[in-house]
């Protein structure tokens, strides 16, 4: 519908000699061909099977420009159903690549297309919203912006993951029903049987903090392990605007430039005041853009620290003639928990505008443990927005574990943490750690009928964590 009307406005440019000439040529930009398949990696010297999300000439994911249009074809040539989602993007409700939302499943050589505007520039990626994240079906979705084709700055784009040999349906069942799991005092029954309870009092004491529902194959940047790294040339003092987008499925990662300072641009493709750091924390779901300004020649590992293990995963940035060093896979420590600590730190640059009234209060409890793998949201009403108005949601987190929470088709900025008001970075992602309480707040500006909400651990979102916001009477 959209995209009939766009291309009649373009053809009707076309005779229009008052139109300037970049118009037309913007409008008629041919449509992105991308293909759900599958490819063979190698891991640790064994082929793994993957998926891939690949253009006719091989390249993996797709790039626009903002203030274009998302134009995209896509064909499913797996011998299964699949749907991609496009991250961070704000799509009308019927592209946003969720399966039943409205949307069913793409069926084996179905083509889809896809065509909406792009006002936001930023990084972002494409995944299934389906176990087959697991399998890499997943890719870098770049929104560039015109004012930055100008600038000297090379691109080098990092997509993280985690992989393993075991299907997805295979790890879940490893960690479903253990013996025990029903003696837990926090088990998705026992919450859901008296939903008005305080639970900011229970008693927590000899509970541990959990890190990591699995123990991974590999851990991947761009598609090889650390032993094996994709090595970048740079020029010798060169600037690098590095986006990095942790596509993990089950995996927080640390960012850390080693020696080099890094300019935090903007996280989850929004711009944030510049700071400066050596070490970001990257969950589930989120991106970050970093500006690096190179001293001078040499090779310099870009590494992404596994959560609270000493896994490693990254690439190499060398100039011609560099010794490229040889890295371990294993650390000599763990790689830092994923706090709020950066998350306090950050302000936007990109403000929400001022409301026109109060504020939506929305409170989510996030809840579930380890042991029984039951993990869940409990809301006080359901999350029903009227178009136009302000909305704020506090999660409290009263599990073990730390939760990426995602909103589907908004952006929202981090408002509140632990009780402290902030104008904190606006994001799709954001960290709630172990008995945190996290505010964000957003415009709803973007009808639809169930906009999911949802923990971007794959696998608490298959298990219960992950809710719908809707608007009235879309
Ligand atoms: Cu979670």
């Amino acid at each position: 519908m959209h995209r009939r009307h766009f291309l009649a406005l373009a053809a009707g440019s076309l005779g229009a000699a008052a139109l300037p000439p970049s118009r037309p040529a913007l409008a008629l930009s041919p449509a992105v061909r991308l293909a759900a398949t599958t490819r063979i990696l190698d891991i640790n010297g064994r082929p793994g099977t993957a998926y891939g999300l690949m253009q006719p000439d091989g390249r993996q994911g797709a790039a626009f420009m903002a203030g274009g249009n998302f134009r995209v074809d896509l064909t499913n040539a797996l011998s299964e159903p699949t749907l991609i989602h496009w991250h961070g993007l704000e799509p009308p409700w019927a592209q946003d690549g969720v399966p039943g939302l409205p949307l069913p499943l793409l069926q084996p050589w179905e083509m889809r297309s896809y065509d909406f505007p792009l006002a936001r520039p930023g990084t972002y990626w494409m995944h299934a919203h389906t176990l087959q994240e697991q399998g890499l079906l997943a890719a870098p979705l770049i929104v560039h912006d015109p004012a930055d084709q100008a600038r000297d700055e090379q691109e080098v784009v990092i997509l993280l993951h985690d992989f393993s040999f075991k299907t997805p349906e295979e790890l879940l069942a490893g960690v479903k029903g253990k013996p025990g799991a029903a003696l837990q005092p926090m088990d998705h029954a026992h919450m859901s049987a008296q939903p008005g309870m305080d639970m900011s009092h229970m008693d927590m004491g000899g509970m541990a903090m959990d890190v990591n529902d699995f123990q991974f194959d590999a851990y991947l940047a761009n598609d090889r392990t650390l032993d094996d790294p994709e090595v970048v040339r740079v020029e010798r003092g060169g600037r690098i605007r590095l986006r990095i987008i942790n596509g993990a499925t089950a995996t927080g990662y640390t960012i850390d430039t080693g020696t080099l300072d890094a300019t935090v641009m903007a996280v989850d493709g929004t711009a944030v005041e510049p700071l400066v750091t050596r070490q970001f924390p990257l969950a589930m779901g989120q991106r970050v853009d970093l500006r690096l300004a190179l001293p001078a020649a040499g090779a310099f590992p870009i590494l992404a620290r596994r959560e609270g293990a000493k896994e490693r995963a990254g690439i190499i940035l060398a100039t011609a003639g560099a010794a490229i060093p040889r890295l371990a896979v294993m650390g000599t420590d763990d790689g830092p928990l994923l706090t709020l600590a950066m998350e306090q730190r950050l302000r936007t640059a990109d403000p929400l505008p001022a409301p026109a009234g109060d504020a939506k209060p929305f409170e989510a409890h996030l809840f579930g443990n380890m042991a029984s793998y039951d993990w869940g949201m409990m809301l006080p009403t359901p999350l029903k927005v009227q178009a136009g108005q302000r909305a704020t949601i506090t999660m409290h987190n009263m599990s073990m574990m730390m939760h990426p929470m995602h909103l589907h088709g908004h952006h929202f900025q981090v408002v509140e943490i632990n009780g402290t008001p902030l104008a904190g970075a606006v994001r799709d992602t954001v960290i709630v750690p172990p008995m945190a309480k996290v505010t964000i707040a957003f415009d709803a500006a973007n009808p639809g009928g169930g906009w999911p909400f949802h923990c971007h651990n794959l696998y608490h979102m298959a298990s219960g964590m992950m809710t719908t916001m809707a608007y009235d009477g879309a």
